[in-house]
């Protein structure tokens, strides 16, 4: 097929966006996004694809901003638990285009307000420049998942942030995050949004992306971040920073990467940083053609980078492995002259509705996700990373206590279907807890028709010992139209079950990515 017929109308699409039947549309150019699949993909994939009886997803869309005082609590609240779960997830506020996908849906940002057994909820959509553009407009002005050149004339240079994946706290501000921009710093307190494209003032350009996944340095409290495509749409320049609490950048560093790829996630050590480089890989042709920013290239090979913290980022060294793909850590640290990274692999698209390059239909199988170690030595030669299963669980959002983001841990966290149930299609939703050192995982199911969303762990007090705490995460009800709990567990106790559920009378908003704030973490 020749470029031009390919080539997209940009009226006749946006056309299609609003439902004109039969128009031409991006993604009849596209492999098809709905597919009959035998195998359950995890609990956080779209609502359009279809679930398994225990499934479900976290990211049907609500719409409404939603405040409850005083939430219906069953059981008891602990005392030391004080503080603030905060999570953003995708909330399209227009329907999505044909061939847009739901990473492109608005940020809805969430916040379980716990303090002295109560508990407030309180949601409202981030104010980034795009969503108040379309707010105004009453339309959707950038329909198309990182493509700006379907991007609505009059949006033109403003900030595409969705601020739709993660959020951290800094400085009495909740930072939600999405990697294309800088963050859009919203009010800890009200979730009103106070800066819809924040610099840290004026630190970092305001071109400068941001990663959804920075980590708080477990010495310095610094928090550690980078920006993939740096330089500019495309660029293979990665910017890697850290800021200090005080919002001052201490550092930076620009390396270039093997090729540009969807890098969502890092690693990073007491002295060193990773990054693994994965075939999704950007796609001009397909993104000519009116399409989302990646598409899965089977015929690139993954890469492994290591750098020192506080270098000039020359002494970056990439080790080449096989094909599959790694996008969330679930801690990182060095031990005697050796780098372990520890993160979710999958052995193909881990995303199935993001099109593969060869056309081949969606693999729900090579998308499902297994922590494995990656290793590497510090000096000396790497013909190849190490490369470890750590456990049989199936779990794309791993977590652990964050307050190990950069050194030694022992203990992670995570959402994953009951791995005692052979048949994935009946199996219900649990929260684990895996010990790294024992190699063994403790269990809580929640049920039949039930789908979890990623858990967050919070210390019982700033010093608690590693894991000593609790894990909480949203459950959805998938028969009561999603309404959902939010379930607070002994972390050290997984498997006797809540110690206190929180009653949301609707649903929560999506999530992907949460985040706890201690109560000694909030103004006076
Ligand atoms: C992820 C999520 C995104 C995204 C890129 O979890 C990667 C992975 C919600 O948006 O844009
Ligand atoms: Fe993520």
């Amino acid at each position: 097929m020749k470029n031009d017929e390919n080539r997209l109308d940009r009226r006749s699409f946006l056309g299609g966006a609003i439902g004109a039947a039969g128009a031409f549309s991006a993604a009849t150019m596209l492999p098809p996004l709905v597919h009959a699949q035998p195998i359950p993909r995890p609990a956080w994939m779209p609502l359009d694809h279809p679930a398994p009886a225990s499934g479900g997803t976290t990211f049907k869309p609500l719409r409404a901003e939603v405040e409850v005082r005083d939430c219906v609590v069953e059981g008891k609240i602990p005392d030391d638990l004080n503080g603030g779960f905060y999570a953003t997830g995708p909330d399209p506020q227009y329907p999505l285009a044909k061939g847009n996908i739901i990473f492109d849906g608005e940020g809805h940002v969430r916040m379980f307000r716990i303090k002295n057994g109560r508990v407030d909820y309180r949601t409202r959509y981030a104010r980034t420049e795009r969503y108040v553009a379309q707010d105004k407009a009453r339309r959707s002005l950038m329909p198309m998942y990182r493509n700006p050149s379907m991007d609505d004339p009059s949006v033109k240079g403003l900030s595409r942030s969705t601020a739709n994946t993660h959020v951290i706290n800094h400085k009495n501000l909740i930072l939600a995050l999405k990697e294309d921009s800088p963050p859009c710093a919203l009010d800890l307190n009200t979730l009103e949004t106070v800066d819809p494209v924040y610099t840290f003032d004026g630190e970092l350009p305001r071109d400068r992306p941001f990663t959804a996944h920075p980590k708080v340095c477990s010495v310095t409290g610094n928090i550690v971040a980078f920006g993939y495509e740096a330089e500019g749409f495309g660029s293979d320049v990665v910017a890697v920073f850290e800021i200090d609490k005080q919002g001052k950048k201490v550092w930076e560093a620009k390396i270039r990467v093997p090729y540009v790829g969807l890098l969502h996630d890092f690693a990073v050590t007491e002295n060193h940083i990773m990054f693994f480089v994965i075939p999704l890989a950007i796609d001009h042709e397909q993104m000519k053609r009116g399409g989302i920013h990646w598409s899965w290239d089977p015929t690139k090979k993954t890469y492994l980078g290591y750098m020192r913290r506080y270098g000039d980022g020359k002494d970056i060294k990439w080790v080449e492995g096989p094909t599959r793909s790694g996008t969330h850590t679930m801690g990182a640290f060095e031990d005697k002259g050796k780098l372990y990274f520890d993160t979710e692999i999958t052995a193909g698209n881990p995303f199935p509705f993001m099109p593969n390059r060869d056309g081949s239909p969606p693999d729900y199988e090579a998308a499902t996700s297994y922590i494995h170690r990656l290793s590497l030595n510090v000096n000396g030669r790497n013909k190849s990373y190490g490369f470890e299963k750590m456990y049989p669980l199936i779990a794309p959002l791993p977590r652990q206590d964050d307050r190990y983001n950069t050194m030694p841990y022992r203990y992670g966290f995570m959402a994953c279907p009951d791995p005692n149930e052979p048949d994935r299609r009946k199996a219900g939703a649990c929260y684990a807890r895996v010990d790294n050192q024992t190699r063994t995982f403790e269990l809580w199911n929640a049920g039949p028709n039930v789908a979890l969303a990623e858990p967050v762990f919070a210390p019982k007090h700033p010093k608690a010992r590693e894991g000593e705490g609790y894990l909480m995460g949203v459950a959805y009800h998938i028969n009561e139209n999603m309404r959902s709990d939010l379930v607070i567990l002994d972390a050290e106790h997984l498997k006797d079950g809540p110690i206190a559920i929180v009653k949301l009378p609707v649903q929560a908003s999506p999530q992907v990515h949460g985040w706890w704030v201690r109560e000694d973490q909030y103004p006076a």
